[in-house]
């Protein structure tokens, strides 16, 4: 396949998955061109067609067009993965997410197109309306509006964004939690009763999990991935059990957290940076103020959900309609801004924002 034109810019817009619908955005000088070769006629900007796709070997898709602009349109696809890949290869677009970006875009443009990405694939309900607040420009306005005549001013306002950016990424991102401790412990018991149905086994004998599970969950609104892991005893290094150890340790160094479960009369070591919660309270021997997974399954999400919120430290309520930046990119430069000793350097780092708006 030739390379793709940088004057034709598709990006899908929908996250990757099964859906009703998938939407596909394409940009740039190439635009109508790329819509001919699907069979698609040119239409005025700002219409809405119902257009039978063709590709080099017949039909595609019936979709819906939407000619935004002479330069612009999106087509509202059935969602399905293989279709979506017919498609983007017919509009010349190559298989991956995007290419190339079109001639004479501006920053803020870029910035904004990314709001709408970082929404449609946001991991919370209130990740999409922070990035959908984004798309509809608070962060672009913010930056167009730092005052120009004294930068330590527009610092300090950016300091601001940059602050509420970062706390927001818990909504926008998942916070890797990790359940680790003895066999035993009730690990996965404690792992079922946050997910709220029967997820992995549980049982009374040792070992009973090998590997490290993982799932996406809602915590308190919170996105989390939540992985349970093998428990704790000594076996040897090869054995299965032994594999599974390494890979729960593995996955825990790389968690933001790792919940450490205690089963009645554990006086072992606990790993740094993890919280401890000892468990099965209703049993004898038990710690004081021991979970009671079992017996008030509810009470013990509560106390994980308590302590993560206090470990979060993002406070409750989301900085809605503020001004953020969303992804890795915008928050380092914002932060390079933020770290400006004088007029020079704050002047070069502001080069890598959107100053106008698009
Ligand atoms: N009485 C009581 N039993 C519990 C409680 N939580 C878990 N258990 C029991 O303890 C046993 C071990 O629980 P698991 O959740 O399988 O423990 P685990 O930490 O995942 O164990 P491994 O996978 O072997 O590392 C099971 O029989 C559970 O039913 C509790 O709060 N009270
Ligand atoms: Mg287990």
């Amino acid at each position: 396949m030739s390379a793709p034109s940088t004057d034709l810019w598709v990006h899908t817009l929908t996250p990757a998955g099964a859906a009703g619908v998938a939407v596909l955005e394409v940009r740039g000088a190439e635009t109508s061109a790329a819509l001919q070769r699907l069979g698609v006629a040119e239409r005025p900007a700002g219409t809405l067609h119902l257009v039978a796709l063709r590709g080099p070997d017949g039909p595609l898709d019936e979709a819906l067009c939407w000619r935004r602009g002479s330069q612009h349109a999106e087509l509202h696809l059935h969602g399905s993965a293989p279709l979506l890949a017919r498609v983007r290869a017919a509009l010349g677009a190559g298989s991956t997410a995007s290419h190339g970006e079109p001639n004479g875009r501006g920053l803020a443009e870029a910035w904004i197109e990314r709001a709408w990405q970082v929404m449609a694939q946001a991991p919370s309900e209130v990740g999409a309306r922070l990035a959908l607040a984004q798309a509809e420009g608070a962060l672009v306005r913010a930056l167009a509006a730092l005052p120009a005549e004294d930068w330590r001013a527009a610092q300090q306002i950016l300091r601001t964004i940059l602050a509420e950016s970062r706390r927001a990424q818990v909504w926008l991102r998942p916070t890797t939690v990790v359940l680790q401790g003895p066999v035993n412990a009730g690990k996965s018991t404690l792992f079922n009763a946050l997910l709220g149905y029967q997820r992995v086994i549980t049982s009374e004998e040792q070992g009973t999990t090998r590997d490290a599970i993982r799932e996406r969950i809602l915590l308190g609104g919170w996105p989390v991935d939540l992985v349970d892991t093998a428990g704790w005893r000594e076996v040897g290094a090869d054995s299965l059990e032994g594999r599974g150890q390494s890979l729960g340790q593995a996955v825990a160094r790389s968690a933001d957290w790792v919940v450490f479960l205690a089963p009645p009369g554990y006086d072992g070591p606990v790993p740094d940076g993890a919280t401890r919660f000892d468990t099965q309270g209703d049993r004898p021997g038990a710690a004081q103020g021991a979970l009671e997974v079992l017996r008030d399954p509810h009470g013990a999400v509560e106390r994980v959900l308590q302590a993560l919120r206090a470990r979060l430290g993002a406070g409750d309520e989301p900085p809605w309609g503020r001004p953020l930046a969303l992804d890795a990119e915008q928050i380092a430069g914002l932060a390079a801004c933020a770290a400006a000793q004088d007029e020079a350097s704050w002047q070069r780092a502001q080069r890598a924002l959107p100053q106008e708006l698009p």
